[in-house]
């Protein structure tokens, strides 16, 4: 399955739905939160959790997906891994700012991307349609490839490039010690060097603020497919140029590990040299 295979109805369609799973998903972590947070696991770290949130959310995520698109396959940060024989992928994370939703901080939200294989693409999947919910301020953004992103219906687009000094950056931070001291050596040399930054702890939230025109650029690295799937397709569709593990013809030197970077052309070709040590 290819991109022109797909109709403008079969577009709609897939955006519609995702919006659908990941708000009734969003709403239930919600509801949860609002009860306490239970820790369910650890994975690359002590402080990489799982809680019963995000396993909850995946399993709404996936009954829905599985009633009105059985044919699918399912790729989830929690586990699922449904084989499907549409050539549709659906890439799915339960709750993006798992760290935000332990703390009852806002910016945790729920992402899924429906995906074609794409092996121009980092990870081999590129998003065709995509929704990102934001359960804590019941933002909904969306998009489909080539019809545009909107927040909650309304139509979504990129600031104007600043100059570097000007802008609003936003970067995350990986969950090792080593990783992160690398992250931080190169900081050190962004910092100076822009308005300021902004560090939210999702990486879907931060596409999706660039796409709102709430940051003018975004960068990171070590991020998962299912961090970015949905919320890179958004950006792109608000008029972000995205680089390094989702663009299109640019494959990262180390799957797995790619770097992001997206926003204005202009903003991410004068970011790309201060980023040298996160390839
Ligand atoms: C998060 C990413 C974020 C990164 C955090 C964390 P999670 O994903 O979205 O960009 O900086 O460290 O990895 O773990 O909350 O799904």
């Amino acid at each position: 399955m290819n991109l022109n295979a797909l109709s403008y109805s079969d577009l709609t369609e897939l955006r519609n739905l995702a919006e659908r799973v990941a708000r009734d998903a969003g709403t239930h972590v919600r509801n949860l939160r609002e009860k306490g947070v239970t820790v369910a696991a650890a994975k690359s770290s002590p402080v990489d959790i799982v809680t019963l949130g995000d396993q909850a959310a995946e399993q709404i995520i996936v009954a829905e997906l599985r009633d009105w698109r059985h044919s699918d396959a399912i790729l989830g940060e929690e586990g699922t891994n449904r084989a499907g024989a549409s050539g549709i992928t659906w890439i799915l994370d339960p709750i993006d700012g798992t760290t935000n939703y332990f703390y009852n901080q806002p910016n945790y939200c729920v992402s899924v991307a429906a995906c074609v294989a794409d092996t121009s693409y980092s990870e081999g999947y590129r998003a065709v349609a995509g929704a990102v919910y934001v359960p804590t301020s019941a933002e909904l953004f969306s998009a489909a490839a080539g019809l545009g992103a909107a927040l909650n219906g309304k139509k979504l687009r990129i600031n104007e490039a600043a100059p570097l000094s000007e802008s609003l950056i936003a970067t995350g931070f990986g969950y090792s010690a080593k990783k992160r001291a690398r992250q931080a050596e190169v900081l050190l040399e962004v910092l100076p060097r822009v308005r300021d930054i902004r560090r939210s702890g999702s990486a879907a939230y931060d596409l999706c603020a660039l796409a709102a025109g709430r940051l003018d650029a975004y960068y990171e690295a070590g991020l998962k497919v299912w961090d970015y799937a949905a919320a890179e397709l958004i950006a792109r569709e608000a008029g972000a140029t995205v680089t390094g593990a989702a663009a299109a013809g640019v494959i990262s030197s180390k799957p797995g590990t790619p770097l992001l970077i997206a926003g204005p052309a202009e903003t991410v070709k004068a970011l790309q040299p201060l980023l040298p040590a996160l390839k």
